[in-house]
């Protein structure tokens, strides 16, 4: 006799005990959210939706939410003099206080991970308006950083229940072709990445997808060593670094001594076309770190031919790598905030799925160039 498995239980394995839709949002605890959101919109192309504030109810606190392609920004500001907002900022800047995941049942999501030695952040609760309910619980995961599980029931609102749907701001929206949250990468102490290599496997079920040691990754100075982690359906990947000893002060460690904890280094965007989402970036004044000419000199060589001109990605000053299954094109800006902390990458995979190891020498040059020039090299 043949035994048939149901579609129902293929699509979602039961070893999957966390099986995550996607990224939901990005929550980023701000000095100043109303200007953030302007740079966001301005700089980025993000799309004011929804707000949260005095207005609307709240007296602690202030939140616009952004939203390009299927992402989503929450830039959020305390209006307290000490509050959890007021004391994350004035420690970590400004910085990503929650890394949202778009869940079925954010009830169970909670159970199964804190059941696993997940420490919680909030326990299930659901929220209602006219337009639906939201149920949401939390879990912390490296420093201060939170995974909160998102479930929107059949959800029409603009964001979720208490926030009200708000435009503005800027004139106009014009969108540079940011598509979705590709990775998020966290920043761990001194011996701390096999920590959270563990935490998410066995916590989150994540695997393991790839690894570099400090061989791979290590230049002249800047050392680290770096671990990705993917959900199971590689909806979610989050890439772990530490630092490891080098000649002089590793990039992680300098982000560390800056943020004052573990946290997000960067978040990865996915973009179509890199050229022009790059190219509309730099008109609007975003910041790019650089690599010297003699990178695009051997590239050919080292990559094969692809479908863009060598001279266009150089004018823009891309980086470009493959493996097995294709290539990547990538682009990482310098810092956002004064400190030397949180960043994005821009990167067009075509066909690769891996995170261009073959770009970290001249990247981490880069980064430590900039590093010098702080004083923290
Ligand atoms: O996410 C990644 O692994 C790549 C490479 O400090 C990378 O973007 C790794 C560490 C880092 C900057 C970029
Ligand atoms: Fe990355």
């Amino acid at each position: 006799m043949q035994t048939m498995t149901s579609p129902e239980v293929q699509a979602h394995p039961a070893h999957d005990f966390l099986p995550l839709k996607g990224t939901d949002y990005v929550e980023f605890y701000v000095g100043n959210a109303k200007q953030s959101a302007y740079y966001y919109q301005a700089a980025f192309g993000f799309e004011l939706v929804a707000y949260a504030g005095p207005e609307t109810g709240l007296r602690d606190r202030a939140s616009y939410v952004l939203q390009q392609g299927k992402i989503r920004f929450v830039l959020t500001t305390s209006l307290l003099p000490d509050s959890d907002i007021t004391r994350h900022v004035a420690q970590h800047g400004d910085g990503v206080k929650v890394m949202a995941l778009w869940v079925d049942d954010a009830r169970k999501s909670w159970e199964e991970t804190t059941k696993r030695g997940a420490r919680s952040a909030f326990e299930p609760l659901t929220i209602e308006d006219e337009f639906g309910s939201v149920t949401l619980s939390g879990i912390y995961t490296y420093g201060e950083t939170v995974h909160t599980f998102v479930e929107r029931t059949n959800y029409t609102g603009a964001f979720m229940p208490g926030f009200v749907a708000k435009t503005g701001l800027v004139p106009q929206t014009n969108p540079v072709g940011l598509l979705h949250v590709d990775h998020c990468v966290g920043n761990v102490g001194w011996g701390e990445m096999n920590t959270w290599v563990k935490f998410y496997e066995e916590v989150m079920g994540f695997k393991l997808l790839l690894t570099f040691d400090d061989e791979d990754i290590s230049t002249e100075y800047s050392a680290l060593m770096s671990k990705v982690m993917s959900n199971g359906n590689g909806y979610v990947k989050f890439p772990i670094n530490e630092p490891a000893e080098g000649k002089k002060k590793s990039q992680i460690e300098e982000y560390l001594d800056f943020y004052h904890s573990p946290g997000v280094q960067h978040i990865a965007i996915a973009t179509n076309d890199i050229r022009t989402t790059v190219a509309e970036l730099r008109r609007r004044g975003v910041e790019f770190l650089s690599v010297p000419a003699s990178y695009y000199e051997d590239l050919v060589e080292r990559i094969g031919s692809i479908d863009e001109e060598i001279d266009s990605l150089k004018e823009l000053n891309l980086l470009v790598d493959r493996d097995e299954e294709g290539y990547l094109l990538q682009i990482f800006t310098k810092p956002v905030e004064d400190r030397p902390t949180v960043f994005f990458e821009i990167i067009q995979r075509k066909g690769a799925k891996s995170f261009g190891k073959g770009n970290f020498k001249a990247l981490f040059e880069s980064i430590e160039r900039e590093q010098a020039l702080r004083g923290n090299l």
